[in-house]
């Protein structure tokens, strides 16, 4: 008779640890279900910040085999991340700037002083460079993070927060192999939208 008794009290015993079980993994579902749809709209949301990224293929003279690059569009406050490759067999940049014929006529005056100067091509060339170094240096870059350069055959990924709506530009003010010329007159420019 004792024996049958403390069977039932097993019974009970084992039964009551599983019901705690299956509530707590209930409970543990529905709160990981309310997280993930929280992060996911959260994610998703046209309205926040995001981060948004591209891939440019440089080449004499355009970008992913066209000439001028598509339109990159983007939210004021995204964090703009692109992945550069120099797959051209000349040097490039890609920066970003306010405005494309003010920053191609700053370079062009520049290659034209230098031409002026009687220097000879290779001289000329390396006195360009250093001034666009300068330049790049200063304010003609739109976005803080927003300029690389590239020897052919190189990856680089630059990153910059787009934190003011407007139209901007992608350019090369390179001149290797093109001066007086720069690669942007050769069409090596695209356009950079930052919405509001
Ligand atoms: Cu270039």
């Amino acid at each position: 008779m004792s024996g049958g008794t403390s069977a039932a009290t097993q019974k009970r015993r084992i039964s009551k640890p599983i019901i705690v079980i299956v509530v707590a993994i209930v409970i543990v579902s529905a709160a990981l279900a309310t997280y993930f749809t929280l992060y996911f709209t959260v994610n998703n949301s046209a309205q926040g910040p995001r981060l948004r990224e591209f891939t440019m293929r440089l080449q004499e003279f355009g970008y992913n085999g066209s000439s001028t690059g598509p339109t990159i569009t983007v939210k004021v406050g995204d964090t703009v991340r692109i992945h550069v490759a120099n797959t051209g067999g000349l040097g490039h940049e890609f920066m970003v700037v306010a405005n494309k014929d003010d920053s191609i006529q700053m370079m062009k005056d520049i290659a034209d002083k230098l031409v002026a100067q009687g220097l000879n091509k290779t001289d000329a060339l390396a006195k360009y460079h250093a001034e666009h170094e300068e330049m790049m240096m200063m304010d003609m870059v739109a976005f803080s993070g927003g300029v690389v350069s590239l020897e052919p055959g190189e990856n680089k990924t630059i990153e910059f927060v787009a934190n003011r709506a407007g139209t901007y530009w992608y350019v090369c003010l390179e001149a290797g192999g093109t001066f007086p010329k720069t690669h942007a007159e050769m069409s090596m420019y695209g356009q950079l939208q930052v919405n509001s």
